[in-house]
Formats: C-alpha cells, sequence, structure tokens
C-alpha cells in the first residue's frame, strides 16, 4: 500500500458511507486509511464480534446490505432460526455469511494473532482496496451508564434499543489500551493531507478513539503540520444522521444541535472545520466564534452525487 494521505475516524454505518465517499473521490484509493472504533466489540456466541470494523469493510467490499447499514447483503439467518429453539441467545442478530467473519477473526485471534493483522488479513481476502485499521489492538469496552443501571455497549444499543435514558459512558481499559501500530503509522506519515472525522456518534463511536493515550497528541501534531482535521456533523436539523446521537445529547441536558457537536470537539482543540448542512446554517457564526472554520454543505451521504459534493467541499480545505 501507498503511504497513507487521508486518515478517516469511523464508528460504524455512518462512518462506513463517508469512508465510501472518501474512496470514491480521491484519486488513489490505497492511500485512505480508516480507523475504526473497536468499543463496541463484544464476545457474543463465543465470537469475537468487531461491528464497526465490520460496517466499514463491508461498504467498502461492496458486500453490505444497504437497508440495514450493518452485516451482508442477501444475507441468510439459517444458523440464528435454528439457534432459537435450542434456547440460544438470538437478540443479537447475525447472518450466516456475517458468522462466517466472526469465526474466522476469532479463530486467528485464537492463534495469538493481533486484531490489527486479523483485519488486515481480512480486508484483503475482501479484496478492499484501501487499509481499515482496528484503533488499538488492546481491548477497549464501552459502558453505557443509564438511568436503569450500567449496561455493555451491544445490551444498550441492540437489546434495549437505547430505550434507557443515558448519563454517562465509560471506556473500559482506555488508560492502558495503546494506539494499534497500523494507526500510529497512518497518523505519522509524512504524506498525510487531510484528517477526518466521519459523521459517527461524538461520545460512543469517537470519544474512545479520541481518548486513547496520545491520540490527541497525534491530532495536535497534525494541526501544527497545517493538516486540515475536518469533522462532519452527525447532527442534521436537531436529528442525528443514524442513531441515538440526538437522544443522547438531550439525555445528557444538551440540545441536540450542531453546534453542540462542534463544541464537544472544539473543548479539547481537535478540529479545524466542521461541516454542517444548510438547514443548520443559523449556527455557522457561532461555530467559527470557536475557531473552527465552518463548511456548508448537504451533509447526508445517501447517493453518490451527494457524496461527491461533500468530498468536493472538503478538498477545496486543502
Ligand atoms: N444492530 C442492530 O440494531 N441489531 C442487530 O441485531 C445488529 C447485529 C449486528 C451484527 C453484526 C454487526 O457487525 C453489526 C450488527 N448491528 C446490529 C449493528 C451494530 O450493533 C452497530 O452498528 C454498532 O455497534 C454501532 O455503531
Amino acid at each position: 500500500m501507498s503511504e497513507t494521505t487521508v486518515i478517516a475516524l469511523s464508528g460504524g454505518v455512518g462512518g462506513a458511507k463517508m469512508a465510501q465517499a472518501i474512496v470514491e473521490n480521491i484519486e488513489a484509493p490505497e492511500t485512505l486509511t480508516v480507523i475504526c472504533n473497536t468499543a463496541d466489540d463484544f464476545e457474543h456466541l463465543g465470537l469475537h464480534i468487531s461491528p464497526d470494523l465490520d460496517s466499514v469493510m463491508y461498504r467498502l467490499g461492496s458486500l453490505h446490505d444497504e437497508e440495514r447499514g450493518w452485516g451482508r447483503r442477501n444475507e441468510t439467518w439459517h444458523c440464528l432460526e435454528a439457534l432459537g429453539p435450542l434456547g440460544g441467545e438470538t437478540w443479537f442478530q447475525l447472518g450466516d455469511k456475517d458468522l462466517a467473519t466472526h469465526i474466522e477473526r476469532t479463530r486467528l485471534l485464537r492463534t495469538g494473532a493481533t486484531l490489527s493483522a486479523v483485519t488486515a488479513r481480512l480486508c484483503s481476502s475482501l479484496g478492499l482496496g484501501c487499509s481499515v485499521v482496528p484503533m488499538s489492538d488492546d481491548s477497549v469496552r464501552t459502558q453505557v451508564n443509564t438511568d436503569s443501571g450500567p449496561l455493555d455497549f451491544q445490551h444498550y444499543f441492540v437489546r434495549e434499543r437505547c430505550q434507557p435514558a443515558v448519563t454517562g459512558f465509560q471506556f473500559r481499559g482506555i488508560e492502558t489500551a495503546a494506539i494499534s501500530p497500523p494507526c500510529i503509522q497512518a497518523l505519522e506519515s509524512e504524506a498525510l493531507e487531510l484528517a477526518v472525522l466521519c459523521p459517527s456518534n461524538p461520545y460512543v463511536s469517537m470519544d474512545p478513539i479520541l481518548g486513547l493515550t496520545t491520540f490527541e497528541d497525534h491530532l495536535s501534531a497534525l494541526r501544527q503540520r497545517e493538516v486540515p482535521v475536518v469533522a462532519i456533523s452527525p447532527i442534521i436539523g436537531g436529528s442525528a444522521l443514524k442513531g441515538p446521537a440526538a437522544k443522547m445529547m438531550t439525555e445528557l441536558g444538551l440540545e441536540s444541535t450542531a453546534l453542540n457537536v462542534a463544541k464537544h470537539y472544539s473543548a479539547r482543540s481537535l478540529i479545524t472545520h466542521f461541516l454542517i448542512d444548510p438547514v443548520d446554517r443559523n449556527q455557522q457564526a457561532a461555530i467559527a466564534d470557536l475557531g473552527i472554520e465552518p463548511i456548508i454543505c448537504p451533509a447526508r451521504l445517501n447517493t453518490k452525487p451527494a457524496r461527491t459534493h461533500i468530498m468536493e467541499a472538503i478538498l477545496e480545505t486543502l
């Protein structure tokens, strides 16, 4: 692979769409490294599941299911259907093709391979043209604190359908987890021209990556090199593109606005630019007052022309 010139920090479905936008619109897709959140990972049915890595891998390999956003297209569910009557756990839907990924990932991890090495192998087997890397090879696990007590992330997200009100988050293991070697390599690439914070959930997708020891130092080194660090708002007109980000903000006592996401990042001086949808134009001046350059562009990533438009707006910052 060529030296990284673009990095994208990504959660699951929203991040995967942004990664697709980048791949579709840069001259050399092999120079993109997508750094994925792995704090949603968990052990289920004895298997290591990495939902965000897989959402990104499947989309970039054109294997994804467009409607669900996660999992594989043309999926069958025979294993899950047989598991139910046996009394097995079926609340987390694992399709047959998707299961193959988890079985092979788990087998390779049990041989002692790192998650980075296993992911590189899966990406290569699935024919990806760019690098998708885990943020860390060490275990970091999101715990969502709620009004009904602490919940492991997938229990909150899938089993409880994000219903309990959120009071805060904890990322177990983050203090001792190291940034993965391919992630460090991408962050330190001399050729790096652009860093993108995808329109993923700022609290449970971006913060586990940004909270890894020295990650913020890497971003500030980029800013010193005048590499733009561009975040895309996951909030459009007060609603989340997908998932519980807006609901979480309300429960945390914040108005669910693009501006409050910009403030979340600017409090740690993490970004240089913030892309908002035209419906949020009224927040442009307040974002600029934070010392962040606003970019106004339709922020939905559902069509190829929309993805091209957003990338043109971002590439103008270079
Ligand atoms: N999300 C759901 O809402 N329900 C599911 O049953 C579900 C299963 C699933 C299986 C594999 C996988 O890679 C992802 C899956 N997801 C499911 C999505 C996942 O929970 C979320 O995308 C992320 O963890 C949040 O970014």
